[in-house]
């Protein structure tokens, strides 16, 4: 019986990704991957929205493919690659751009958020026209499942609306795809500003925890984390967010229920849980970052591993895009 096919992916927007990256994408997508026939691309087109110098684009790009491997993607297994690599991405995009409400674009909330920051002039049209590259990158592979963040749900629910409308104005093309959003408790916050998500693009490193951190600066961050003047470990994301998400973070990468936790550092201080987590947080990602860094110095195997894989999501890509030239009424090429 075929599997139902998912499709993820990731900027490659920094040198390493976070365990915000790591607990509410990665670890979702190593466990679909075995129910699911997997795409996850590193999407270095859309990487492009931002002001990034060329040479560190590439680099980004290569570190990015690596932490996916190192985390548990499976290259033989699910279909991981480079979207620069499969051309048909930026063909689709252009097409269904010609479908895609000017108005309809414009409402898109990252986009008004993203633009607001950076100001009209610094605004690129890339940015404005982002969802619909995602949109392509999703149709391509007659995805039926896309787990994302809350922020990209408005994303995928516009990849809904012009899949069914170009499926009804030129006979049916695409799969229309649901977004599968992750759970609250995948959310992690900043641990120096526990009010805000953990982010790439964050104004200060101290908060956030690289996958490819040293170990040592690891910890240093979990024992210099925000937390309150209660002194007692229980969850309450209200009152205690410092404290709830370094719970969240525990629990994550233990697989342990909060409850446990909360007992197990019962009576105790806020230095003993901190040492604990710290414990288990060096314990995830130094493998992690050993087997990154070991891909990593052997560049040219790894390219050989993402062309291959790019091989492999070119042919399900160039058959969806041949069948849209065809139904929209582009000249074939004999
Ligand atoms: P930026 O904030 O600079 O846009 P980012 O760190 O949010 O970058 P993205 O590339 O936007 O990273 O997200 C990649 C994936 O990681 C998405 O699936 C997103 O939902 C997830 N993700 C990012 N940050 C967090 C977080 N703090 N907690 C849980 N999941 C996160
Ligand atoms: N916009 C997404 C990255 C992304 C994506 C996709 C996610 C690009 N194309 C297709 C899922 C499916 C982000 O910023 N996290």
């Amino acid at each position: 019986m075929t599997k139902p096919r998912l499709y993820s992916g990731m900027q490659p927007s920094a040198d390493s990704l976070h365990v915000g990256n790591y607990i509410g994408a990665l670890l979702q997508w190593r466990e679909l991957q075995d129910s699911y026939e997997a795409f996850f691309s590193v999407v270095d087109l859309h990487a492009l929205t931002q002001p990034i110098e060329p040479a560190a684009l590439r680099e980004m790009t290569r570190r990015t493919a690596a932490q996916y491997i190192a985390a548990g993607i499976e290259p033989s297994r699910s279909t991981l690659y480079v979207q620069s690599h499969v051309r048909a991405h930026a063909e689709l995009a252009w097409v269904l751009s010609t479908i895609t409400g000017f108005g309809e674009a414009n409402r898109m909330t990252q986009f008004k958020d993203k633009s607001a920051r950076y100001g009209a002039d610094a605004t690129n049209v890339g940015l404005f026209t982002y969802p619909v590259l995602m949109a392509a990158d999703i149709l391509l592979y007659q995805t039926d499942i896309v787990p994302v963040g809350d922020d990209q749900k408005q994303h995928v629910e516009l990849t809904r609306d012009l899949a069914e409308r170009f499926n009804s104005r030129y006979g049916t093309a695409f799969t229309v795809p649901i977004p599968v959003i992750q759970k609250e408790t995948a959310r992690i916050y900043d641990l120096q500003n526990p009010a805000s998500k953990m982010s790439k693009s964050a104004e200060s490193e101290a908060g956030i925890l690289w996958m490819l951190d040293d170990p040592a600066v690891s910890a240093k961050k979990v024992m210099r984390a925000v937390t309150d003047n209660e002194g007692s470990v229980r969850y309450d994301r209200e009152t205690k967010p410092g404290v709830s998400n370094l719970l969240t973070i525990y629990s994550a990468l233990t697989g342990r229920q909060v409850a446990s936790i909360e007992d197990e550092y019962a009576g105790r201080g806020y230095g003993d849980f901190k040492k604990g987590l710290a414990e288990v947080v060096v314990s995830e990602f130094a493998p992690v970052r050993e087997r990154t860094l070991e891909m990593l110095a052997d560049p040219a195997e790894l390219d050989r591993v993402l062309a291959s894989n790019a091989d492999r999501a070119a042919e399900v890509a160039d058959a969806t895009l041949a069948d849209v030239y065809d139904k929209v009424g582009l000249l074939r090429r004999v």
